[in-house]
């Protein structure tokens, strides 16, 4: 893949992610990269998701970082994460820190399994597409909802989420095959 195809992938994953006027458009105007033309039910297949994505409030918020109570450090390797279950109470802020010791890229996701199954979908449509994961656009979007981190090979990256609900939740690799391969792990929230 040179420079230039993966800007442009970026780019156009960008307005795919963000706005559903800027899918139709691209259709309009032809994207010329092959499979990157989501027209009629992938199109709205693709804004479902993103609502979802969009949307944690049955799990929790994006928390401020000085408020955090406890930082949880959290390792990924092919293919598992080295903690898999975390009791929390409601309202908890955690710092999660997660370190990729593998020699792939991996996530950490938090959410409650219709959030997972969702994520999974849109990273099997991405993947499907040819896109670049770990480009900074589309950490960047994660960022802003602040319960996913694509961290890659040798990298530690932090997020700190306020759980505020009880409940079972999962925080999970959602690159194709990796949660069910067993890189997932529970959050129990009493
Ligand atoms: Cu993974």
């Amino acid at each position: 893949m040179n420079f230039r195809h993966t800007v442009s992938a970026a780019a156009i994953l960008g307005a795919l992610w963000f706005s559903p006027a800027a899918l139709a458009a691209g259709e309009q105007g032809g994207h010329d990269m092959a499979g990157m033309n989501m027209s009629g039910d992938m199109g709205k297949m693709h804004e479902e998701l993103e609502a979802k994505l969009a949307d944690t409030s049955a799990f929790g918020e994006k928390g401020t970082p000085s408020d955090a109570s406890q930082t949880v450090k959290v390792t990924g390797e092919e293919i598992r994460y080295d903690v898999t279950a975390l009791t929390l109470k409601t309202g908890d802020t955690v710092t999660f820190q997660f370190t990729n010791k593998g020699e792939q890229p991996h996530e950490f996701t938090i959410g409650d399994a219709a959030y997972q199954e969702a994520a999974k979908q849109m990273m099997a449509m991405m993947t499907e597409m040819g896109m670049d994961m770990t480009a900074p656009e589309h950490e960047a979007m994660h960022a802003k909802v602040g319960n996913t981190l694509i961290v890659k090979p040798g990298e530690t990256k932090s997020l700190t989420w306020k759980f505020t609900k009880p409940g079972d939740f999962l925080f999970a690799c959602n690159f194709v095959g990796h949660s069910e391969a067993g890189m997932l792990g529970n959050i129990t929230v009493k």
